[in-house]
């Protein structure tokens, strides 16, 4: 099957649907038999950087792995699809320069705190404002919004479905699948 090999890196706050909405996509991708693989907290963060946590300095070193990793999968001739917070902008950036022009396709997952917060599918929302988590994303921790990214989806005003439609109809605008 003829595509364009690119990462998709969803970016947003915890609970905002990166997971989910990366491996919707993931599924629409596979059923038109096109080569694709999800790199998530499930199968990085508790491996290849099990030894980083969520201080600033562990989340950028976290994001520069995924970074190279997503690159092998590129040359390798995937579309990878990435989901984590990725909260600082530079990280990004830095993941972007590494890539080819337009091999980098940000999808900001917007979704707003409260929303977010209501949702907390794992009770971290709850625990961070009891200050049993310290530096969550949210709430004591930044998180930098896109500027210019690629598309943003918004999963308070479309369901999982619509928002995986809009992101598979781009990616047929623009040739890469
Ligand atoms: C943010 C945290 C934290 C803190 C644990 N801050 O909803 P989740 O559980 O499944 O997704 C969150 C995940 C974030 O990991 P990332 O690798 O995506 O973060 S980053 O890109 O910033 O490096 C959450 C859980 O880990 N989690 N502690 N303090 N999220």
């Amino acid at each position: 099957n003829h595509h364009h090999s690119c990462v998709l890196w969803f970016t947003g706050l915890s609970g905002s649907g990166k997971s989910t909405l990366a491996n919707a996509v993931a599924k629409e991708l596979f059923q038109r038999g096109i080569q694709n693989y999800v790199l998530d907290g499930d199968n990085i963060r508790h491996g290849l950087n099990s030894d980083l946590g969520f201080s600033p300095e562990d989340r950028t070193e976290n994001i520069r792995r995924i970074g190279e990793v997503a690159k092998l999968f590129v040359d390798s001739g995937q579309i990878v699809l990435t989901a984590f917070i990725s909260p600082f902008r530079q990280d990004r950036e830095l993941v972007r320069q590494k890539l080819e022009q337009d091999e980098f396709i940000e999808i900001y997952v917007r979704c707003p705190l409260e929303q977010c917060e209501k949702r907390d599918p794992k009770g971290l929302y709850k625990k961070a404002r009891n200050g049993e988590i310290r530096e969550f994303t949210g709430i004591d921790s930044p998180y930098e919004e896109p500027l210019s990214p690629e598309l943003i989806v918004e999963t308070d005003r479309y369901s999982i479905e619509e928002c995986t439609e809009q992101i598979i109809s781009y990616l047929q605008k623009q040739n890469f699948i």
